[in-house]
């Protein structure tokens, strides 16, 4: 019998990494099934009897779509970013378990029957309305449904979430400003607001952070972990053979060889990768659930500076290992290092995990200077001697991201009907004076409730608390340094000439601008800005030359994302 011809080529190769890359996520839920139900669970006995109005969402992952260039997938399977995966299948999770109707699209016809465009046709308006309430998507969706709706894309933006793995910062998103400031990226500017862009850590507070899960681990489990883990035993953070290429390597893993036994889970087809020294045990890309089996055993998870804020580390620290990793000096960031070039944020990366670093820290997380062999020779002696228990987050359980998924959808912006474009642009100038008074010790203005105006935001009202910076500073650092979280969408109640006054600012002249570190006071000119575009307002951003007014909030334990009062 004759054999059939064979499909073409490329098209075969790509469904077949298409249906493994789901199955990687399919078999990812499948094994946090239980964790999820518990947590769902939880939370519903939590909320119990608040009104959760049910959603019509659509999810287009677009990176995933043949149209985008399929860059990413055939990657993937072979040590590349496994990270946006992790995070798609946990937010397909969390949406489905929250109790919302969903539709979920890898390609660019499915997108276009979903919308009502028929196939074929691109840029015009949809004929019917839209019928979702929410588009969880990424930048390649963002493309692809600009192209396929034409002007409906603009009447229905404020439904649009946008996974965006390292963030979008106000200055890089508002399309003039980006270009008259030479705030350049590859990924064009969106004028969304900037709550609209997700993100997998809690990067900036501009952005809504999303997140992903890792498992969680019940008593017993984290006794049996901390009796069997083997304290000589470390395990290398990165699949892919190039990490490896690290200048200097030779001489801190000489000193790491020194002590424990060097474990590495790169990937590779046939012989061993070169890059991985004979001395290093190499598993090869394993299962995700064989992996976390590998970290059980591991004293130490060590990284050597890339891939930048993945996963792993906290999956490490969950199952209890220590992470050690190298302190970027200077740091990383878009105006110095290729990873990060074209990317729509300022961020100065201080670390290969700064989450690790500031939210996590010692005894889990080390961050020292690898080019100091006695600070790190001094580390791993030290890691090896100490006890440490299994640690996750709870923003990183199942629960915690259900918790902050459903604000996000009960509360966040989405206006239905969106407001027509151009209508976000308009100054808050005419808003009423915001009620703030002195703080008793005279530092900071807080929120004091008037009789007649309690204004209609989420977060609450009462949580704000406003500061000043110093020169040179955000506005996250600077609610960072008081304990609080900067919270953009209260900018609006101090982008105003009295607060000046009331924080006893000598103004000599007050203008209103754009510029993404307003409201701010330049001091030694005694000279006052306010923002004229709500789109601009930014934690993010610094200058010598101002001390900007940053809006602070508190935050819950372990949910930064959210308030005290915020569910
Ligand atoms: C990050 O992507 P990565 O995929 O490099 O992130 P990792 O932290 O390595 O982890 C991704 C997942 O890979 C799994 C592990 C993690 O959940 O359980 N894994 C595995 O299944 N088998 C193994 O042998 C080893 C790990 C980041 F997430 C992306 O956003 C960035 O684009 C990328 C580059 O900075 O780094």
């Amino acid at each position: 019998v004759p054999s059939p011809p064979p499909p073409p080529r490329a098209q075969a190769a790509f469904r077949r990494d298409l249906a493994r890359l789901l199955d990687f996520m399919k078999k990812r839920i499948r094994h946090l099934a239980q964790q999820w139900l518990r947590a769902a669970r939880r939370l519903e006995q939590r909320l119990a009897g608040r009104q959760r109005d049910q959603k019509h969402i659509l999810v287009h992952i677009g990176f995933l779509t043949e149209e985008s260039g399929d860059v990413f997938s055939p990657r993937v399977l072979k040590g590349g970013p496994l990270g946006e995966m992790v995070q798609w299948a946990d937010i397909l999770a969390a949406l489905f378990m929250l109790g919302h109707s969903l539709r979920v699209t890898v390609s660019l016809k499915e997108l276009q029957s979903h919308l009502g465009v028929p196939p074929g046709r691109g840029n015009c308006p949809l004929t019917s309305p839209l019928p979702f309430d929410l588009i969880y998507t990424d930048y390649h969706g963002l493309q692809q449904m600009k192209q396929h709706m034409g002007l409906s894309f603009k009447k229905y933006r404020c439904r649009v979430r946008v996974i965006d793995t390292f963030g979008t910062e106000p200055a890089y998103n508002h399309e003039e400003y980006a270009t008259l400031r030479g705030y350049r990226t590859n990924w064009g500017y969106w004028n969304l607001q900037p709550s609209q862009f997700m993100t997998m850590f809690p990067h900036t507070p501009d952005n809504s952070f999303m997140g992903f899960v890792s498992e969680e681990l019940n008593q017993t489990e984290k006794q049996l972990i901390k009796a069997n883990k083997v304290s000589s035993m470390a395990v290398v953070y990165g699949k892919e053979a190039s990490i490896w290429k690290v200048g200097g390597k030779e001489k801190f893993l000489a000193i790491l060889n020194k002590y424990m036994e060097i474990h590495g889970t790169v990937y590779y087809e046939t012989q061993r990768p070169p890059e991985v020294p004979a001395f290093v045990k190499n598993h090869g890309l394993l299962p995700q659930h064989e992996f976390q089996q590998l970290l059980r055993k591991a004293k130490l998870f060590i990284g050597f500076g890339f891939p930048y804020e993945g996963p792993a580390p906290l999956e490490a620290i969950a199952n209890g290992c220590v992470f050690l990793q190298a302190r970027f000096n200077p740091p990383h960031s878009s105006l110095n290092h290729e990873f990060f070039r074209g990317k729509p944020t300022s961020r100065e990366v201080s670390s290969q995990h700064p989450y690790a670093e500031d939210f996590i820290g010692k005894p889990h997380v080390w961050t020292v200077d690898y080019n100091n062999s006695e600070e790190f020779e001094a580390a791993i002696k030290t890691i090896m001697r100490t006890q440490v228990d299994p640690y996750l987050p709870y923003e990183y359980t199942c629960e915690g991201m259900l918790e902050r998924i459903h604000a996000y959808i009960q509360h966040q912006v989405g206006e239905n009907p969106c407001p027509p474009w151009g209508a976000i642009s308009t100054p808050a100038m005419q808003s009423p004076p915001s009620p703030l008074a002195l703080s008793p010790n005279s530092t900071h203005l807080v929120w004091s409730p008037r009789a007649g105006w309690a204004p209609q935001a989420w977060p609450p009202v009462a949580s704000l608390q406003v500061w000043v910076s110093e020169p040179q500073h955000t506005c996250t650092e600077t609610c960072r340094r008081h304990g609080l979280v900067c919270e953009p969408t209260f900018f609006r109640f101090l982008n105003k000439e009295e607060v000046f006054l009331q924080l006893s600012i000598v103004c000599d002249s007050t203008e209103y601008e754009m510029n993404h570190l307003y409201p701010a006071v330049a001091e030694n000119v005694r000279e006052c800005y306010l923002q004229k575009e709500p789109l601009l307002f930014s934690c993010a951003g610094h200058h010598a030359k101002y001390r900007r007014l940053c809006p602070c909030r508190d935050f819950r334990q372990g949910q930064v994302a959210l308030c005290r009062d915020c569910l």
